[in-house]
């Protein structure tokens, strides 16, 4: 049986990164695409070149092309502009909303079969004109974030706790801004929430409430340090969670910007809701019940991006 294709669209700090742990990990032969030339090709190269110490089976080729994404079996898509210091991920709108344009219209004439992962931002308007743009099936096309963040709060808290991260779990709702809500009555040490362990006196109060705030800062704190673009290995890592759930049909359960069709109280609008990632794309949204403070949270959360979906049908006359 051939490999799967997975075609990066975005070959930047992210698709770079995408690239080679989609090699190390053999998920299958890779396209890496972006309009400047030279850089898919020389990535792709430079990877291709670690394979024989790596000892991976894998593929790489760089174009400018999108005919050589035809048949993509996955395609994430990073294309687009990082913020800079000072930047919010709103102020990328405009700009990136053009280059998920042309994405979308490549990704339909060459991979309308894929399971597109976007983690272009501002990402649930993004991703949500993406699904526009290309005409996929909305449960084909869904947007990376939960997962980053989640990792995020999972690290920090393995760090306040003292154990091992594999032991906490954790999820982000909402739209992916400052907005954000991470979840505390569905997060756990080993299974025990952490309400409960405040209770138990293995953290404070205040220490979470701090936690929290970290997680939602957390893209911010990055960009903050790195001065020049914003984060790409954990990014990249998410993403490939995603992909490799889809690819093996794994079944995880992921938060992602899944289309929402009535889901929590959203309509017709992309945002980051607990899904079942498998064969099937987004098989399900986990449509758990949320109490009173968590709900005025995440509806102002989806309010936030529902703001950003209007500006982009204000853009591109074709959205409304
Ligand atoms: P960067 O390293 O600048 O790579 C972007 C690439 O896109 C560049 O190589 C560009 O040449 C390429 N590009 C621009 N326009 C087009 C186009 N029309 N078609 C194809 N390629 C194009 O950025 P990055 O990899 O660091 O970040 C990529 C995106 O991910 C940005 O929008 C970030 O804001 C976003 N991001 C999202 C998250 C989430 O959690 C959702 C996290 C981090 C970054």
């Amino acid at each position: 049986m051939a490999r799967p294709k997975i075609a990066l669209i975005g070959a930047g700090q992210i698709g770079g990164t995408l690239a080679h742990l989609a090699a190390l990990k053999e998920l299958g032969d890779v396209i890496l695409f972006d309009i400047a030339e030279g850089t898919p090709q020389g990535k792709a190269l430079d990877i291709a070149e670690s394979g024989p110490s790596e000892g991976f089976d894998a593929t790489m080729k760089g174009t400018n092309d999108y005919a050589d994404i035809a048949g993509a079996d996955v395609c994430i898509v990073t294309a687009g502009v990082p913020r800079k210091p000072g930047m919010s991920r709103d102020d990328l709108l405009g700009i990136n909303l053009k280059v998920m344009k042309s994405v979308g219209e490549g990704i339909k004439a060459h991979a309308p079969d894929a399971f597109v992962i976007c983690i272009t931002n501002p990402l649930d308007a993004m991703v949500w004109a993406l699904q526009k743009f290309s005409g996929l099936p909305a449960n084909k096309v869904c947007g990376m974030a939960g997962v980053l963040d989640s990792a995020r709060f999972r690290h920090f808290l393995s760090v306040e706790f003292g154990v091992s991260m594999k032991d906490v779990t954790a999820f982000v709702l909402g739209g992916h801004g400052d907005t954000m809500v991470p979840s505390v009555r569905y997060s756990t040490v080993a299974g025990i929430p952490l309400p409960d362990l405040v209770k138990m006196g293995w953290t404070s109060q205040e220490k979470l409430d701090a936690i929290v705030q970290r997680t939602r800062d957390g893209g911010a704190e990055i960009v903050g340090l790195l001065k020049t673009g914003s984060a790409f290995y954990a990014p990249a890592t998410s993403a490939i969670e995603m992909a490799e759930s889809y690819l093996k049909d794994q079944k995880r359960v992921l938060p992602c910007a899944a289309y929402c069709d009535g889901e929590l109280g959203v309509k017709d609008m992309y945002v980051g809701v607990p899904t079942v990632i498998g064969a099937g794309g987004i098989e399900k949204i986990v449509n758990i019940t949320l109490n009173k403070e968590e709900q005025e949270m995440f509806d102002k959360s989806v309010a936030a991006v529902k703001g950003l979906v209007d500006a982009c049908k204000g853009i591109d006359e074709s959205l409304a």
